[in-house]
């Protein structure tokens, strides 16, 4: 059995060597007192990257997501968004009992991308009765969906149905530079429409730990002291900073790989008896695998024999359901390994 694959999460990957070096010689300060110049680099560095006023280093994904909800809206409002969204499903709920917006669940197309005219169609007249339209979220590259990227033309209607219905407009891009990557664009293009946009340091693009929130000067102040009462200020925070430079200065581009890589592990794996594959979903690094449920061979014994007979991590979502993530520390060579492996199993 070679080293371990793990295949759960593009969020497994290890810091590179160059990172960990950065992250030892560190300059740092107390960023709560604005003084740890690396994070203020990478602050600058980020905005300037997808074009916005300005940015925050926030611990996680989750609470960046949280802290854009609440600067962006009062208690009380309405949120549009996709039924399977991380926000909607995988966020504790924080959307409901921290932020106190009522989430108003659209179900997504082709993979869940929220189609225009459904929005339209969900935003109410004004009424007595109904919560106040506040903002809408978009999850780019939508996880749950497969990894799926929302086309250009669907982010220009979505600016447009902000603007008419005055909402917010807020992009959860916690693998935004996947879909840059994907679109062979400038992830500014992606992020332009949107008012505020959280992504994600952590996951293909292999820092430890931290995601940043970017937007206009004003909501990033208002969404620094958010930070703070929700206890995500922290002190000398350079060191996971010199990190996320790192995974700014050098690791968007190779994403790519990480898109091939999926490709051929779903391609291989579709060609397998017993699992089915929809390739038009594998548009980046997820690729989903379903099972029928009641056969022996299922979802969950093919996650079992591959952890303990060849050492690859899975995630076993159910017994119809796999997800399996690519990312800097999946090799070619894995893939290979993966796809005997699975032939073996099911065969
Ligand atoms: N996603 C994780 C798990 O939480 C499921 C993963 O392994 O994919 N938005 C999206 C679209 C995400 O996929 C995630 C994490 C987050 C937000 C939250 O990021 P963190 O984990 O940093 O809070």
């Amino acid at each position: 059995m070679p080293e371990i694959i793990n295949l759960m999460s593009d969020t497994v990957t290890h810091p590179t060597e160059e990172m960990r070096k950065a992250m030892y010689e560190a300059e740092v300060g107390d960023d709560v007192q604005k003084m740890d110049p690396t994070i203020n680099k990478l602050q600058e560095l980020a905005a300037e990257l997808v074009g916005m006023e300005d940015s925050l280093f926030v611990p996680s994904g989750t609470m960046g997501n949280l802290i854009a909800l609440m600067c962006h809206c009062p208690a009380g409002k309405e949120i549009f968004l996709e039924s399977a969204s991380h926000i909607n499903l995988l966020e504790g709920g924080g959307v409901a009992r921290v932020a106190g917006l009522m989430p108003y669940q659209i179900k997504g197309r082709n993979h869940c991308i929220l189609e225009p005219d459904d929005i339209r169609a969900a935003i109410r007249k004004e009424d007595v009765h109904h919560p106040t339209p506040g903002i809408l979220s978009i999850e780019n590259t939508h996880n749950v969906g497969g990894g799926t990227v929302h086309p250009i033309d669907y982010l220009k209607e979505y600016r447009k149905i902000a603007d008419n219905y005055n909402l917010k407009f807020h992009m959860d891009g916690a693998r935004v530079f996947n879909a840059a990557v994907k679109l062979g664009v400038d992830v500014k293009e992606i992020v332009k429409y949107t008012d505020s946009v959280m992504f994600c340091l952590s996951k293909g693009l292999s820092s430890p730990v931290g995601s940043m929130l970017c937007g206009t000067k004003e909501f990033i102040k208002d969404a620094l002291k958010v930070r703070k009462m929700l206890g995500g200020g922290l002190r000398q925070a350079g060191v996971l900073a010199a990190a996320g430079i790192i995974s700014l200065n050098q690791m968007t581009e190779r994403l790519d790989e990480d898109h091939k890589s999926a490709y051929k592990l779903a391609e291989g794996l579709s060609e397998i008896k017993g699992i089915t594959i929809d390739l038009s979903a594998v548009q980046t690094n997820i690729v989903f695998l379903r099972f029928d449920e009641k056969s022996d061979k299922n979802a969950v014994y093919l996650g079992n024999e591959l952890k303990e007979k060849y050492g690859v991590l899975c995630g076993v979502r159910n017994p119809g359901l796999i997800r399996m993530v690519t990312h800097r520390q999946i090799s070619g060579e894995n893939i290979g390994y993966v796809l005997d492996s699975a032939k073996k199993i099911m065969g």
